[in-house]
């Protein structure tokens, strides 16, 4: 959306500033996982029997559903199957280091226990508990960061939110009210109620300047001081930057960012939809934004009564059994030391360089240009098998070993010195 394309606009404007230091463990972590669970995952894209295909979360927008008749459906909101271990150790599985979960999506209904609002799910539905302490509880458990994404300006459910013009005027609202009264409160209980947060991922900034929106930042640090904030809290601000909706930079970048996909064809559940992004297809996206230097956060949308789609499961699962021997090709590495080849693209790690083989060959042989270091060792990752190798000029050739996946065959380049520090230098600042 625009407002995010400005967003990043100013953000490249502070590109310079110094990182924030708390971004260390988020850019080791590489691989996230986002959910859209809310009302609108009961309705699955549905309203009075139109399929508005695609648009889990933004229903009652496309839909254009009165508020009244919205806050209906929390009546009928009762996720019995959500269990708080089952998804924890699906992101578990999954190789997953950080998830981020809606708290209030624009619907505005708080998926935790809100003393600010009673359009929650304590208060508004049968469910009548916090499904946020449980899962909070499980994930950090498992060793994954925690955070929750808040749309704190586009606000369906009330008269000064953002985003609503079928019900209310939209040249009469009074934004700052609105912050006062709901967004800010139910910011500072999230972030006083649920522990340390490593991530609050704010969405569609509107209705702040760039002064109210720096007092807003400062005033949430200083509930959660480690916490990194997204860049769509607006006005170029945030700890890190997430570009747009399932954009990858098309060159490396270095700093701390995320590129955000979703699994199947919708952000919140959908009926009927089945195109799920296959294990390769994730594990190909994710080496990907790792050679650009960033990280891939993969969202879920679970159902209406709490279950994980089951293509979710399965092929998340399956990505997870792929990073189980490839992970040191991802984790903790930064974006490759030569520019993406016709066979794949790279990551680097202190004296390796990883070859994610997304694309064979047909002659079996990779050719790895501009290698200009002492080359002590060529191997397949995922079973340390060497990998025969010869040297041509500032090129390697390596013989591609039988794979043992057809997801991406990870090849190791271990070598001493400092490849290509030039082509390092020329990388930008995100
Ligand atoms: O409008 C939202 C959308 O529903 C979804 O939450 C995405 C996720 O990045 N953010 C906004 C659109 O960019």
């Amino acid at each position: 959306s625009s407002s995010i394309a400005q967003d990043i606009e100013r953000w490249d404007k502070q590109a310079n500033e110094k990182e924030n230091p708390n971004t260390k463990w988020f850019k080791e972590a590489k691989f996230g996982m986002f959910i859209h669970w809310g009302l609108y995952s009961k309705l699955g894209g549905v309203w009075n029997g139109k399929d508005y295909y695609g648009s889990g979360e933004w229903l009652m927008h496309q839909a254009k559903v009165p508020v009244a008749d919205y806050a209906k459906v929390a009546k009928e909101f009762n996720p019995v199957k959500f269990n708080a271990d089952e998804w924890a150790d699906l992101a578990k599985d999954a190789g997953i280091k950080y998830m981020v979960i809606t708290a209030k999506h624009h619907e505005g209904f708080a998926m935790y226990d809100s003393k600010v609002s009673d359009f929650n799910i304590v208060k508004a539905s049968p469910y009548g508990k916090d499904p946020m302490k449980a899962l909070s509880v499980a994930t950090r458990k498992r060793g994954i960061e925690f955070g929750f994404y808040y749309s704190q300006f586009l606000d369906w459910h009330e008269p000064n939110g953002g985003g609503n013009n079928w019900d209310f005027d939209e040249t009469k609202k009074d934004y700052l009210k609105y912050y006062k009264e709901k967004s800010i409160p139910q910011l500072k209980e999230l972030l006083t109620n649920y522990g340390n947060l490593g991530i609050v991922w704010f969405d569609m900034p509107g209705g702040l300047d760039k002064k109210q929106t720096q007092e807003l930042v400062d005033s949430m640090h200083a509930l959660q001081p480690k916490s990194l904030f997204s860049s769509r809290v607006g006005q170029g601000l945030g700890d890190y930057r997430t570009f747009g909706d399932s954009e990858v930079p098309a060159t490396p970048i270095s700093g701390a960012w995320e590129s955000i996909y979703t699994h199947n064809d919708s952000w919140g559940y959908i009926t009927h939809d089945m195109n799920f992004k296959s294990p390769k297809e994730i594990i190909q996206l994710l080496a990907n934004v790792a050679s650009k230097g960033g990280n891939l956060m993969l969202n879920v949308g679970p159902d209406g009564e709490g279950n994980m789609p089951l293509y979710s499961i399965k092929y998340l699962r399956e990505t997870g059994k792929w990073l189980q021997t490839n992970g040191k090709s991802i984790y903790g590495t930064t974006y490759g030391l030569i520019p993406a080849q016709p066979w794949g693209v790279t990551t680097s790690a202190p004296g390796k360089l990883y070859l994610h083989v997304l694309n064979n060959p047909r002659n079996g042989k990779i050719r790895v240009p501009g290698v200009n270091v002492a080359v002590t060792k060529v191997f397949q990752l995922a079973n340390k098998q060497p990998a025969k190798w010869t040297k041509q000029g500032n090129d390697i050739i390596v013989d591609m070993p039988k794979s043992l996946n057809d997801h991406n065959t990870v090849l190791a380049v271990q070598f001493n010195g400092k490849l290509n520090d030039g082509y390092a230098a020329s990388i930008p600042q995100v």
